[in-house]
């Protein structure tokens, strides 16, 4: 069969199966993404007011967090100056009415937990339980409607209700999201390249606060749960992380003990020591998920330097660098499962064989390149519609690679006693929006194969 053809089948398989699957538990980061597109008069005079010379000066030098409104002001001109994205974390209270004052223009769920939850629970109607740290009224409102459900203490008892339901009116955790546009010009200084600068008004994701439903009750809680997806961990510091990571690996001993798959969504981890903690644990994880530039820094971790530099060196990238790295992150930590992703193609190790691998690639594909065209999935059937983007050309040279090298068939081979699958993806020219499809990519593929078997 063709990539064509193969594509055709994996959407017809998703929509008969993947609504069959009994309940996915998602933790642990859930937000609010305020998105304020830029206006250059509008931030110039404030920048006059906060007195430019200040802001100037954390334009050339980032502070390590934001106390003060020319500290804001100088990082989103540090990240236009350069057309680079950056993420600091908002502490003073006085600049997080500021922020909220100067408005977005739209809001958006936030978190890897959330934008999943959204996905699986309001798209492919999959039975979801969220985490969810703080529920306000805003983040309440910006769950879809369906099987979404957040757990809840009544005398002493969980009861799973959808976030609307939830009476009470927690903290507010929002990410403003400054864009601007390629060129946005600010007195002398352009834009190279589009990008945003992000400041978290976030307490709680940031330290991975963990709810007590999720601490006292975390059996009760995922009793009717058949997979798991954990993430947010790469907010942490090594001042912080010691805590969250103990009640982290208490939840898994949970999972593991009760055999849920769980599946452990990377995302990049700029502490090293956190990194270093992750990949302790990642042996109690059954699935782990993970682009270029996230494996590239595990590598940096395992001492492999030249492994690290080869990934990030070639567009594509090369797949045999990868599949290499892949190994040595299998071996050194007992993961089952390893979804790669990047610009054009996928790969996965497993330890296990079967089509239902690749298949389950396939269909995450297709339901990445449905996101870019449309910026959202209303439904599973929608995704059929991502089928007439054309498969990536690029990926011919990556496939013969794999072939020549591990006599990979129809997307299937075999490497040093583990399965490896390859799928070149589709790529839409012009996306709409590209944030949030990783997250889209690897939640897809994990249930998605789940439920082929
Ligand atoms: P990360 O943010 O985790 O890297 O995920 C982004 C993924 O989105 C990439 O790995 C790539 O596979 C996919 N992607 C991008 Br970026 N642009 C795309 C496009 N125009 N069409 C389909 N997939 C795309």
């Amino acid at each position: 069969p063709t990539w064509e053809e193969l594509y055709k089948n994996a959407i017809e398989k998703a929509i008969k199966s993947v609504p069959k699957v009994k309940g996915v538990l998602l933790g642990y980061n859930t937000n609010i993404d305020a998105i304020k597109y830029l206006d250059s008069k509008d931030l110039e005079e404030r920048i006059i007011k906060a007195g430019k010379e200040e802001v100037i000066k954390y334009s050339e030098e980032l502070p390590d967090k934001i106390n003060t409104v020319s500290q804001l002001l100088g990082s989103i001109l540090w990240s236009i100056r350069r057309g680079k994205a950056a993420e600091l974390f908002v502490e003073s209270c006085p600049v997080r009415f500021y922020m909220k004052r100067w408005g977005w223009n739209e809001l958006r769920m936030g978190g890897q937990a959330g934008i999943m939850a959204n996905l699986l629970g309001g798209v492919y109607g999959v039975p979801v339980i969220v985490h969810v740290p703080q529920l306000s009224r805003l983040q309440a409102n910006l769950f879809l409607d369906g099987p979404i459900y957040v757990p809840t203490l009544e005398n002493g008892e969980v009861k799973l209700i959808h976030p609307k339901e939830f009476s009470g009116d927690e903290e507010n955790c929002i990410h403003y999201i400054y864009e601007f546009p390629r060129g946005f010009r600010v007195f002398e200084f352009e834009a190279p390249r589009e990008n945003r600068f992000i400041g978290s008004a976030d307490d709680y994701n940031t330290t991975l606060f963990i709810r007590e439903e999720f601490r006292e009750s975390f059996s009760e809680v995922i009793k009717n749960v058949q997979l798991a997806i954990l993430s947010g961990l790469q907010a942490l510091t090594k001042e912080n992380y010691k805590e969250p990571f103990e009640i982290v690996k208490s939840n898994l001993e949970v999972l593991n003990e009760r055999e849920i798959p769980v599946h452990l969504e990377f995302a990049f981890t700029p502490d090293e020591k956190v990194r270093e903690e992750i990949l302790n644990v990642l042996g109690m994880f059954y699935s782990v998920g993970l682009n270029e530039v996230e494996l590239a820094s595990i590598m940096e971790i395992l001492g492999e330097k030249k492994l690290a530099k080869e990934l990030l060196a070639h567009d594509p990238v090369d797949p045999i660098a990868v599949t290499e790295a892949m190994l040595k992150l299998a071996k050194k930590t007992g993961v089952k499962r390893i979804h790669f992703h990047t610009y054009g193609y996928y790969l996965a190790l497993t330890e296990y064989k079967g089509e239902h691998v690749r298949d389950a690639l396939l269909f995450a594909a297709l339901a990445a390149a449905a996101k870019a065209m449309k910026g959202n999935i209303t439904s599973l059937e929608e995704i059929r519609e991502a089928t007439s983007v054309p498969v990536n050309e690029k990926a011919t040279q990556v496939e013969e690679k794999l072939r020549a090298e591990y006599g990979i068939k129809e997307g299937i081979g075999e490497v040093e006693g583990y399965q490896i699958a390859f799928i070149p993806t589709k790529i839409v020219a012009k996306p709409k929006s590209t944030v949030g499809i990783g997250d889209t990519i690897s939640s897809s593929a994990f249930i998605g194969e789940f439920s082929f078997t």
